[in-house]
Parts: structure tokens; sequence; C-alpha cells
């Protein structure tokens, strides 16, 4: 419905001006200035691919119309810039014009500057892990927040979502999904992935472990009963978690080598998580505790725990609202 006012909109601005006058139009300047316009506003809505070319266009003919009559450059008057302005201000700042032009324009231009792009709601979920690990590695990115139901579709009517779900992200070229796939790739891109295939299957089992961790407390807000599932949550990770990581973090210092990896990213992430939900949780815990102090000293980590950075809060009803209505799901599942 949205979609169908947004394509009429420019009908309806201009089509009542133009249609009285529209003998012999191309005679004036002016009718030229509004037809054209209409038609440039047309293209401009009904193609994204061509959006940045017609918005230039677009803004040219505000201030240099062309006649076909030879009658050249004129200034337009007044009433046409004010129309123009307004029906210009309508298109871009409608609901899915932000959506389809802003999302296409920060792909298109962060993908061609080789940007790491990434899909995803305006929220933790699947895709936090990854938002950590690229601001460890110190890698700049792109977000392109999923609002709407008609975004989805467009992922899914590209092809860029192979498996229909996001997270997805854009890198090097390619359109990646799988949250594991997609972080072992970051790890190994910028060197935090171990340095032997021995290191490799130790940071996974860690990675693996804190991910299951973490995908309980993920879900809570999608349960229906969260309270009975935070009892179970503090139970496994204070007996079967933490225990595990209080004994791997003495040593060096890192979870594994003698070196940053993906994992003591991920632990940091979690453990913070955790004491979101559990304030003392880490009481019991001190050489998770410190590592965590260490951790969060790291400069790129310190910036990223400030307020402003690209960190998501914990999941809001808003959070809540939007997954539902992208997936179009009508009641929270039973998990
Ligand atoms: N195994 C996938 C699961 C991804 C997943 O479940 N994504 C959810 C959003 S967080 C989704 O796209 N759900 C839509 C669906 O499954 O149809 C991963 O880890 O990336």
């Amino acid at each position: 419905m949205t979609l169908t006012l947004y394509l009429l909109c420019p009908l309806v601005v201009f089509l009542p001006l133009c249609l009285p006058l529209s003998v012999p139009v191309f005679r004036c300047p002016r009718i030229w200035h509004c037809v054209s316009s209409s038609v440039q506003l047309l293209v401009l809505l009904t193609c994204p691919m061509f959006c940045c070319r017609f918005r230039c266009s677009f803004l040219f003919s505000l201030h240099f119309p062309l006649s076909p009559t030879g009658q050249g450059r004129r200034p337009p008057t007044l009433s046409l810039v004010l129309l123009e302005v307004s029906s210009g201000c309508l298109v871009f700042f409608s609901k899915p014009a932000r959506a389809l032009h802003g999302n296409y324009q920060t792909t298109v231009t962060s993908a061609m500057a080789g940007k790491v792009v990434l899909h995803y709601f305006n929220g933790r979920g699947k895709m936090e892990s990854i938002r950590w690990l690229l601001t460890a590695a110190e890698v700049e990115f792109d977000e392109v927040y999923l609002t709407t139901r008609d975004q989805y579709e467009k992922l899914l009517s590209d092809g860029a979502l192979m498996f229909q779900q996001v997270p997805m992200v854009e890198i090097d070229g390619m359109k990646l999904v799988q949250t594991k796939a997609i972080f072992k790739y970051i790890a190994d891109k910028y060197h935090l992935y171990g340095k032997d295939i021995k290191e490799r299957v130790k940071i996974d089992m860690y990675t693996e472990g804190l991910m299951d961790l973490m995908e309980m407390i993920m879900i809570l807000p999608f349960s229906q009963d969260p309270k009975s599932k935070l009892d179970n949550i503090e139970t496994k990770a204070k007996q079967r978690y933490l225990p595990a990581f209080e004994k791997a973090v003495t040593g060096s210092g890192y979870l594994v080598g003698d070196k940053l990896s993906s994992a003591d990213v991920l632990l940091v992430e979690c453990t913070l998580m955790l004491e979101e939900k559990f304030p003392a949780i880490l009481s019991d815990f001190p050489n998770v505790k410190a590592f965590q102090g260490r951790m969060t000293q790291i400069p790129a980590i310190k910036r990223f725990l400030q307020p402003g950075s690209k960190r998501k809060p914990q999941p809001d009803e808003k959070y809540v609202k939007t997954v539902m209505e992208v997936f179009k799901l009508d009641r929270l599942p039973a998990l």
C-alpha cells in the first residue's frame, strides 16, 4: 500500500498541473520542465539503480530547465521550484523511499569502496558478535538495517540470502550468510584465528560453547516465559561454561596461544552480556573478571563500549516487533 502511494505520489503532484496545459506542451519550457521532472521522479522511484543519477539531474533541472524548442535555459519560477522541492521532499523522505534508496545507496557506495556492509536488524541478535569482531580487528563497516518486510523480500528476490536468513555480510565482493561462517572468515582474514590447526580447533571449541550460551540469552525476548528461562541460563553459565573459561584464561592471559583471537573477543562480549542479566555472576570467577578488565582496555574495544558506538543496546519491544513484522510472525514462537 505504502509502495503504491509512493509510486503514485509524483503523478498526484504533477498530473493536475500538466494535463490542462498539455497543448502545445513542448513549446513551453515551464511545462516541459514539469513533464521532464515528473518522468525523472518516476524513474527515480521505480528504478533505484538510477537514483543517484536522476537525483542529480532532478536537482540540475531545478536550476536549468531545458526546452527542446531551443528557448534554452531559463530560471524556473518560484512556484515551480516550490512545487518540485515539496514533491521531492515527499518522495525522498517517505518511509519506503528511505528504506529502498537509503539502503541501496549505502550498499552501493560502501561495497564499491570495498567497505564491509552488514545486513541485519538494528539490534544485537546474531549480528552483534560480528560487530564485535570487526571492531576488535579495527575494520570499518556500514550497516543496512532491516526495518520492513519489503526490504527483506527485496534481499530474497535479489538472491542475496542463500538460506533466506540474515545475518548477511557483504565483504570482499561476496554476500556471506551463516553467522559462524562469517565469524570465522573475518577471524581468519584479520589474523584472529590462531597460528595452526590445533589453535584453530581450540578457538572453534570456545566459540561454539560461547555461542551456545549467548544464543540462550539472545532468544529471551522472543520467549513466552523469559523469567523461568533466566534461572536455567544462570545455572548453566555458572556450572558449565564459566568454570571452563576460569581455567582457560590463566597463563598467557588469552584463551588460545599467546595472542588475541576471535574466541577472546567473543568471551568478553559474553561476560558483559551475562553481567547485564546477573550483575554479580563473575564474583566466583576472578580470572574471567580480570580477563574482562584487560580486554576492555584494548583501545578499539574501549571505544566500542562508549555511547554512540555501533554496539547495540539490549533488545527492546521495538526490536522484537520489527523482527516479527519482517518475518511475518504473528505471535512469539514457543521457545
Ligand atoms: N544458522 C543461521 C541462522 C540464522 C537465523 O536464524 N536468522 C534469523 C534471524 S536472526 C532469520 O533470518 N530467520 C528467518 C527465517 O529463518 O526464515 C545463522 O547462524 O546465521
